[in-house]
């Protein structure tokens, strides 16, 4: 066995476990060179793997640059400047995948003292930066935690087409697409189709999946496509039944990222989650209230839930329930899409606001076809607008409701990022399609 076979065939220790490694351990480690620090008689390099970071020791000057891919063979010493208190003495360095040395921004810098364009304008690295790559191993937790909630209340995940052939949240937002000559539409929300699976018989059902929005505002609040976080239920009383089942997911995923592996982003970012009972203390208000007491804190006269105002209830929320977070329920006929369950003026509907910030929107829907009939000409439409969507109705559906959560959006929130785009991996905006 050649040398290279050897240092190949043993095992890779992470980098993180070197610290719990007695010293004088042969090991073989790879990652990416994270910093090279050059001492003449010596030199320190730090390795970035997947699991954090260890040092390595070379005699004489680092063979290695930024960023290149290397398996390093070499043994455990002691030293109480190494992170752990471990670091690792090199005696063979294999390059596995070689680093131009012209990036534009170093991935050892902090995300934070970079703009957002610049971080966005080169994602490919600043994905790289530990800082930033944590916030998607959070998101990887929100999203198993929010799946494993809803298991555990026996709702079955579906994967629903983004091509559609009408909207569901109304006509404006839609991006169009050529579908072998015809006109569709990206899927602004699996509303539709999340329905037809509670009628098909699974009753309660949540989707993980890509929405889009052709809005032409550029704000820290809004992507052209975003992860929605879809929930549908059948067999609901109201939308009290709703606005529960998210606190109860909303607290498995905080209870979930404050006690599990992402509890060091969070402690990178400096944020925290509201705890169970907190969370449980969420007021839940009427649209018309919401207003008033929006009004009354911004000390304007508001005629709609604006950002401002949302920022203004939660504030409010705080004060008075000592939870960042309030529901809005009973918005009018005219706020909400046609689907919505009618309450005299008002609908059957909610939004939760967190930190300032519309998370969730939800609501019962529209169950009786006659009823769905007559309320479509209030909106302009006809049957024959909505194809399939009415035969939903047509051959039985139970009382059923549901609500979307927007990942980005309650990863913002979660961390205190001021623009929503740094919580997508890749975000979609007016000026932005690549990478
Ligand atoms: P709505 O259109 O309010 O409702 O969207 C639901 C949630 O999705 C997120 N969201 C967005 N996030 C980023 N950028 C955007 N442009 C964007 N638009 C929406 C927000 C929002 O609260 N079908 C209904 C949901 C339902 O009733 O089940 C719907 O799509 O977090």
């Amino acid at each position: 066995m050649s040398e290279t076979d050897a240092t190949q065939a043993m095992e890779r220790t992470p980098a993180a476990e070197i610290s719990t490694m007695a010293a004088g351990t042969e090991v073989r480690v790879a990652g990416w060179v994270h910093r090279v620090r050059e001492l003449g008689q010596v030199s320190f390099v730090v390795l970035r793997d997947r699991s954090g970071f260890v040092q390595i020791v070379y005699d004489g000057p680092s063979p290695v640059t930024p960023e290149t891919v290397v398996s390093i063979q070499g043994r455990t010493a002691s030293n109480e400047k190494a992170p752990g208190g471990m670091e690792v003495k090199a005696n063979a360095t294999e390059v596995l995948g070689p680093a131009a040395a012209d990036a534009p921004i170093s991935v050892a810098g902090d995300p934070d003292s970079i703009g957002i364009e610049t971080l966005l304008d080169h994602r490919i690295l600043s994905l790289r930066m530990p800082k930033v790559r944590g916030m998607f191993e959070l998101q990887s937790e929100i999203v198993r935690l929010f799946a494993d909630y809803l298991r555990g209340f026996d709702f079955t995940e579906v994967k629903t087409s983004k091509l559609i052939g009408s909207g569901t949240e109304g006509g404006t937002g839609l991006f169009e697409v050529d579908y072998f000559g015809e006109r569709v539409f990206l899927a602004q929300s699996p509303q539709f189709y999340k329905q037809a699976m509670v009628a098909s018989g699974l009753e309660r059902v949540f989707e993980i999946g890509a929405a889009y929005r052709a809005e032409k505002h550029d704000t820290p609040r809004h992507l052209n496509e975003y992860v929605s976080l879809d929930v549908e239920m059948g067999f609901i009383d109201g939308i009290d039944d709703l606005m529960d089942l998210e606190l109860g997911i909303l607290s498995h995923i905080f209870d979930g990222i404050r006690d599990g592996s992402a509890a060091s982003v969070l402690t990178e970012y400096g944020a925290s989650v509201p705890d169970r009972e907190t969370l449980s203390r969420t007021p839940r208000i009427d649209y018309e209230e919401a207003k008033n007491i929006a009004s009354e804190r911004t000390g304007k006269r508001l005629f709609d839930l604006n950002p401002e105002a949302e920022r203004a209830l939660c504030d409010w929320a705080l004060a008075e329930h000592g939870i960042e977070a309030v529901f809005v329920t009973g918005f009018p006929r005219k706020k909400r899409p046609f689907y919505t369950w009618p309450e005299g003026r008002q609908t059957a509907s909610f939004d939760l606001l967190f930190r300032g910030l519309e998370i969730t929107t939800g609501g019962k829907r529209i169950h009786d076809y006659e009823m769905l009939v007559a309320e479509l000409p209030k909106f302009g439409m006809k049957p024959e607008d909505l194809g399939d969507y009415l035969t939903i109705f047509r051959y039985g559906c139970p009382p059923h409701g549901g609500f979307a959560i927007g990942l980005e959006r309650l990863t913002q929130k979660i961390l205190g990022l001021e623009n929503i785009k740094a919580a997508s991996l890749f975000p979609r905006d007016r000026k932005r399609v690549r990478p």
